[in-house]
């Protein structure tokens, strides 16, 4: 059998060349993705691949489960280990299989959610009418302050008038710690349930940069491959005891999912035994410090951030006021080899297709080694790009010359 894919597939190969070059000349700076490590990719591009396993260890629906289940059993030990819990499921696919797990375990058609609405950082599944969850659930959604911090008097508020069966905490862009505990005693106020999604923070609540959900919440989501650093997939995270009650294996299996992607689950087994170390804890710590010198430096140079800066890895440049939309700002960044998103933020008055945000994340350039001194530069270059897009050409020029300098780790 021919194993190499350049000789048996040129076009395919050359597609994943070209990506890699691109990865390799351009600074990554979206907040959700990341450079995982040639032993994550290696258990992800693994034969267990090859394997179907629907069901759990011990218990499949096919023979020749042997190794497979010896590898799901690692991986739920170590994500139990790592975040502190006596449950964890590692099967969903994705984080919004993740979610949409947990909500049909937790919820009827029609059932009342409360969640930050996605204008507002919020996540697509966490009741968007765009997706199913925004479908099947009658969804409230609670605001920020104009400056952008979660409004918890605002969620009480909300929350006492809608009495949702589930309070949703998590967001997709929101650059400072959340409360947990408060969202607790928002929850027990109104007799819901609360899940948090922790997938942007995993990595920063797997080391202790942020408060932990997992002693407040009935159940947490993350996806393993954004400040966790491991292949895309997602986890559910609770104690034996509410899976017992709620049954999120269940509701995984064969709920909403069929076979267990056995390759993806080495590998979040890989990831997560990548996190126990120390050099992860270093890793964490330099992703916080270097968003914190970005916004530093960006607001030296005189842009406007949501909440005037941040706690975790991420920021949101606040265009609100501004003539230049985060669309044309996300554009002008990528001619010059500057990767970003734009975002939609609280009180947005342009269409999402445009937005007055720009978000900005840390952990991929924090894994190719970019430190403080390179945060300067880094803000340094998205204000010439924005003041004057003439910049660009010699603002690539000189993003090229760092990214030879510091090179993609492999
Ligand atoms: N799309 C991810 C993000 O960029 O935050 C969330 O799923």
């Amino acid at each position: 059998m021919e194993r190499n894919l350049k000789h048996q597939d040129p076009e395919i190969a050359e597609a994943i060349q070209n990506e890699y070059e691109r990865q390799s000349t351009h600074l990554e700076l979206i907040a959700s993705e990341n450079w995982v490590t040639p032993a994550v990719l290696e258990a992800l591009g693994s034969v267990m691949n090859n394997k179907y396993a629907e069901g759990y260890p011990g218990h499949r629906y096919y023979g020749g489960c042997e190794f497979v289940d010896q590898a799901e059993e690692i991986a739920r030990d170590r994500a139990k280990k790592l975040f502190n819990c006596t449950y964890a499921n590692v099967q969903p696919h994705s984080g919004s299989q993740a979610n949409q797990i947990v909500y049909y375990a937790l919820l009827k058609p029609g059932d009342k959610i409360l969640s930050m609405g996605l204008n507002e950082g919020g996540h697509l599944t966490h009741g968007s009418k765009a997706n199913i969850s925004g479908n099947h659930y009658e969804v409230y959604s609670y605001g920020l302050t104009e400056d952008g911090y979660i409004d918890y008097d605002n969620v009480l508020e909300i929350a006492k008038k809608v009495k949702p069966k589930l309070i949703i905490a998590g967001a997709s862009a929101y650059p400072r710690e959340i409360d947990f505990k408060r969202f607790r005693e928002i929850a027990d106020e109104v007799g819901a349930l609360l899940m948090v999604d922790m997938a942007h923070i995993a990595g920063l609540v797997a080391t202790g940069y942020h408060q932990s959900p997992l002693p407040y919440a009935d159940v947490v989501t993350t996806t393993t491959h954004k400040t966790l650093r491991g292949p895309r997939g997602g986890m559910i995270l609770s104690s034996e005891e509410n899976n017992q009650k709620y049954n999120f294996n269940k509701a995984a299996f064969p709920g909403i999912q069929g076979g267990p992607f056995m390759h993806a689950i080495a590998s979040k087994a890989v990831c997560l035994k990548e996190a126990m170390s120390n050099e992860f804890k270093e890793y964490q710590k330099q992703i916080v410090l270097n968003a914190q010198a970005l916004a530093d430096a960006l607001k030296e140079k005189g842009f406007k951030l949501m909440t005037d800066g941040t706690d975790n890895h991420l920021i949101l440049i606040d265009l609100r006021e501004d003539e230049m939309s985060g669309k044309e700002l996300e554009h002008r960044l990528d001619l010059a080899n500057i990767t970003t998103n734009k975002n939609s933020v609280t009180g947005d008055k342009r269409p999402i297709s445009q937005t007055s945000g720009l978000r900005l994340g840390t952990p991929a350039v924090t894994t190719r080694g970019l430190k403080e001194p390179e945060m300067k530069t880094l803000a340094d270059w998205i204000y010439r790009v924005y003041i004057d897009e003439n910049n660009i050409p010699k603002v690539k020029e000189e993003v090229l010359e760092l990214c030879k300098r510091i090179p993609l780790p492999y």
